[in-house]
């Protein structure tokens, strides 16, 4: 409980999807305890929440003349903006502009950009934070019926076996952790991390598998295998809630245990022990991060889940661990290319006629581009784009590729909250004001519905991104964009998309919720589960999808170094923090390349050589190497995954790129 005036206005931290409560109360950032932090909690970022909104702010919008950003009257910024989308019209209709953002924004924020595509005539709009969830989240959007988490992070205390793959919870989303996760483990769940590094997860876990990378969908497999093996397949559930069990078992043909945990590098008595585990509990839940967005790792973890009828019950499920504060809440808005506001399909009749009655024109029927395709199409089908809250010349692949596609379109309109590099290929910058300063709702992980509040003001001519797209909207559009403030786009969402049919923004700012909340009672406890009684689907059961588990492995690694990579950052870096920019590699990998802790290293592939220095540990299995995200950029833009390592001249780093030692850990 917090100890000082309560007065303050609250707000939801603008950092991570976890989505903590927080206030300032004039001299510091103080934790309020809210349904994501209930014990007020805040991580080391959290904390910062102030610090990295106050760097560099850009305080007035800027255009560019003679080839240089120059500052404007927002008057001049906006005609630029829109006598340029029109001309881009005139000349080649609404698909030639791409809108991308926001998953830094607030639910109406990402409506309004939605809308704007929509009702200028494109499905154009895509936003970034699907990049580092895409796979994991339409895999469950198209076998389950929601891109979304199926539970509640609270109710993983019910759970008893917690599967974490391809994440690191402790120190990613730190608060999350230590509400749910560990008091589960403390309670005597088991805890089984899949993950080829060993990082603070791994220290609480009870069981490590660290497969070779690559081969994560094969060891999920042969864990279904031996589960239908074990005899602990949950009939009932298959036969009542699923379709298509007998072509999947049929495709786990029959497995040698010991070849496929040879494949993966893994003691076939583990992988045993896991099947033996998951097959008894009652309740089992998979989490996911960033190292297993594949289909094929997501479709054998569902299976896995499925067959053991792990889905709709509390303590079960999976647990999307996603990053960016609104990623769920910017999809859950329609900001993507296939999908209207409420997930609801572009060609879906229904949701169609209800925008029209909104909108007074309907959305296209036929879905728009997705963010990497629209990239590739500047300048050439794309002309014109808007950019809200993202940084796209910064990228998983291929930085440069992206800058030079900016800079062949004839317009490109950046909203931000500082100069970055994807402003400075802009045509026109806006000022934007930044989550603390702005009211608005927001949607963290879980489905938490939360409200913002403003506990700061934007610094010079900085506008909330709201008004802006209202703005832009109104001149545009017309009268669609009449919505005066957060309240009312709010509302027009709730009309529009079932998932978030009943809630309303005033209830919100006394108790937030969860969608789809159901009514009004706001204690149902249904609230937390997906699924309880059907799945989301036309027939309302899950299918079984088969598995093809040698498709998917890939033997890279006989050519070289597995590269591995974690630490994956969101933006939120801030000042000060230093991580682990050292290349881990196997004591056996070092003895043969004559190469000790500390020395220097180049790290080389087709893509780039990135020097750095040798961290010889044997968190990380022989064979394999680990990289922080940013120093890894270069060599995986093209995709590439393998590396040679050989020693170089000097260490350029000494043990810390930006990024933070020990994650978020206060
Ligand atoms: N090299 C490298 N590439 C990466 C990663 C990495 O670690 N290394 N991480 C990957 C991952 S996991 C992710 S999620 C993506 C992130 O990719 P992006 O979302 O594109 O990048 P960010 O830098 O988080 O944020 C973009 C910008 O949003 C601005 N911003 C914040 N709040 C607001 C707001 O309210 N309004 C407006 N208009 N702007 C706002 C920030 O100033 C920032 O410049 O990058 C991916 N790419
Ligand atoms: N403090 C802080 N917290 C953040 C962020 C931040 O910038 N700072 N960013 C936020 C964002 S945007 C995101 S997306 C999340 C990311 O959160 P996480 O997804 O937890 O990100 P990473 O720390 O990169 O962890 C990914 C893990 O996947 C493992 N991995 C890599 N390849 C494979 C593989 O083939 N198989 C398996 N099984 N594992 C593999 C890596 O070893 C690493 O441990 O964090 C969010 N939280
Ligand atoms: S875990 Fe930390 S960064 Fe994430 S929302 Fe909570 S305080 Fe913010
Ligand atoms: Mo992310």
């Amino acid at each position: 409980m917090s100890d000082d005036g309560a007065e303050s206005p609250t707000t939801v931290c603008p950092f991570c999807a976890v989505g903590c409560r927080l206030t300032h109360d004039g001299v510091r950032v103080r934790g309020r305890e809210g349904p994501a932090n209930p014990n007020g909690r805040l991580c080391r970022k959290g904390v910062r929440a102030f610090d990295a909104v106050d760097d560099e702010r850009l305080t007035e919008p800027l255009v560019r003349r003679d080839g240089r950003l120059v500052p404007a009257s927002w008057e001049t910024a906006l005609d630029r903006v829109v006598d340029g989308f029109e001309d881009v019209m005139d000349d080649q209709g609404a698909d030639a502009l791409a809108f991308l953002g926001a998953p830094h924004c607030t639910n109406e924020e990402n409506y309004l950009l939605q809308k704007l595509a929509r009702t200028l005539g494109t499905n154009n709009v895509d936003n970034r934070a699907r990049l580092c969830h895409a796979e994991t989240a339409r895999t469950l959007a198209d076998r389950l019926g929601y891109p979304a988490s199926t539970n509640a992070l609270a109710d993983l205390r019910e759970t008893d076996v917690l599967v974490v793959a391809g994440a690191n919870p402790a120190a990613r989303h730190p608060v999350a952790f230590d509400s749910a996760v560990r008091p589960a483990v403390t309670d005597g769940a088991t805890l089984v991390h899949v993950d080829p590094h060993e990082n603070e997860t791994t220290r609480l876990a009870d069981r490590h598998v660290a497969p070779r990378p690559g081969t994560d969908a094969l060891v999920a497999t042969v864990l279904c295998s031996l589960v239908v093996g074990n005899g602990d397949v949950d009939r009932a559930f298959v036969r009542e809630r699923t379709t298509g069990f007998e072509r999947f078992r049929a495709s786990l043909r029959d497995p040698d245990v010991d070849a496929v945990a040879a494949t993966a590098g893994v003691d076939p008595g583990t992988l045993r022990s896991v099947a033996a585990t998951v097959g008894d509990a009652d309740r089992v839940a998979v989490l996911t991060g960033t190292g297993v967005d594949e289909t094929a790792t997501a479709d054998a973890l569902l299976g896995l889940l499925l067959l053991t009828g792990n889905l709709g019950r509390p303590g079960t499920g999976v647990h999307v661990l996603r990053g960016l504060s609104n990623e769920q809440g910017a999809t859950d808005a329609g900001c993507v290319p296939d999908r209207l506001p409420g997930h609801r399909p572009v060609d879906d009749d229904a949701a169609r006629e209800r925008l029209r009655a909104e909108w007074g024109v309907a959305p296209p029927a036929t879905p728009g581009d997705t963010e990497h395709d629209l990239v590739s199409a500047f300048g050439d089908e794309v002309r014109a784009a808007l950019v809200v809250g993202e940084n796209p010349a910064v990228a998983k692949r291929d930085a440069d590729r992206v800058a030079r596609r900016l800079d062949a379109l004839d317009l490109l309109v950046v909203t931000e909250l500082s100069r970055s590099e994807t402003t400075a290929h802009a045509d026109v910058v806006l000022p934007a004001a930044a989550g603390v300063e702005k009211a608005g709702t927001t949607t963290n992980l879980d489905r938490q519905v939360q409200r913002l509040r403003p506990v700061a003001d934007p610094p010079g001519e900085a506008r909330p991104d709201f008004a802006v797209l209202r703005d832009l909207g109104r001149r545009l559009v017309g009268d669609a964009f009449d919505h005066a403030t957060p309240r009312a786009a709010f509302a027009e969402l709730t009309r529009v998309a079932p998932t978030y049919a009943d809630l309303s923004y005033d209830a919100l700012g006394e108790r937030s919720r969860r969608w789809p909340a159901r009514g009004d009672d706001a204690d149902d406890p249904g609230d937390g589960i997906l699924y309880a009684e059907s799945f989301a689907t036309d027939d309302g059961r899950a299918p079984f999808v088969p598995l093809d588990p040698e498709g998917t492995v890939d033997d890279g690694e006989r050519d070289g170094l597995r590269l591995v990579v974690g630490d994956r950052a969101g933006g939120f870096v801030a000042d000060g923090d230093a991580s682990d920019c050292r290349l881990t590699v196997h004591p056996d990998d070092a003895a043969v390349r004559s190469l000790d802790d500390g020395d220097a290293v180049a790290v080389v592939n087709d893509a780039a050589t990135v020097e750095t220095t040798a961290r010889v540990s044997t968190a990380v299995r022989p064979g394999v190497v680990y990289l922080h995200a940013d120093a890894a950029d270069p060599l995986v833009r093209g995709g590439e995954t393998t590396v040679a390592v050989r020693p170089a001249e000097a260490p350029p780093c000494r043990g810390s790129v930006h990024g933070d030692p020990d994650g978020g850990r206060p």
